[in-house]
């Protein structure tokens, strides 16, 4: 029976080590437990330009929003046309989740060839507003109205730590029974091979 324990002791130790292997890739690929997920919703839903940037002619106006280190332009790619007092819609929505929350910088700027000019900025609150009208750093060149909502919820961990204690029980079962069928053929040649001489 010594070659029948050499095989079992083997196929255990490849399960133990199978087995906590695939744990480990499960673990360092979820948020671990009492993390939280960070939940946003911006709108930008107007901007009034005061003073354009621009004489002669309109001002090419865009917003350059910064949230953390990603950079958007609104709107993509181009501009608005825009003279003093004038306003437009955006409408423009970014909804996000993160794992801690982020700074999110706002600022107007007007396209100029080579160098363009800034027409002010300001950070976001990190609390709800709903429609609230921020004025840049130059009040006297602009204005946006924006909604923020910030939900904050628990990382799920239940599902994710019963699918992987799942799957470790399942391969443990299939290694029972290859251990067993293994047991089974061994005993059957054995005495085949008794019973041969
Ligand atoms: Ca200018
Ligand atoms: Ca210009």
């Amino acid at each position: 029976m010594r070659r029948a324990s050499i095989l079992i002791i083997g196929l255990i130790i490849i399960s133990i080590f199978w087995s906590s292997n695939s744990s480990t890739l499960h673990l360092s690929n979820i948020v671990m437990a009492g993390d939280k997920i960070y939940h946003y919703d911006l709108t930008i839903h107007s901007l009034t330009v005061f003073n354009d940037h621009d004489t002669p002619g309109n001002g090419e106006i865009f917003i350059k929003v910064l949230i953390d280190n990603d950079e958007i332009r609104i709107p993509k790619d181009s501009h608005y046309s825009m003279s003093d007092n004038d306003e437009v819609q955006v409408n423009w929505e970014q909804i996000f989740s993160i794992p801690s929350p982020v700074n999110i910088l706002i600022e107007v700027r007007e396209d100029d060839d080579g160098l363009d000019d800034s027409l002010g900025s300001f950070y976001l609150p990190n609390y709800n507003v709903t429609r609230k009208t921020f004025y840049t750093s130059n009040p006297s060149d602009a204005k946006l109205v924006i909604s923020l909502l910030i939900t904050i919820t628990d990382v799920p961990t239940t599902e994710t730590a019963n699918t992987s204690s799942e799957n470790t029980v399942e391969f443990w079962e299939f290694m029972l029974f290859i251990a067993v069928v293994s047991i089974f053929l061994y005993v059957v040649y054995y005495v085949g091979k008794k019973m041969m001489e």
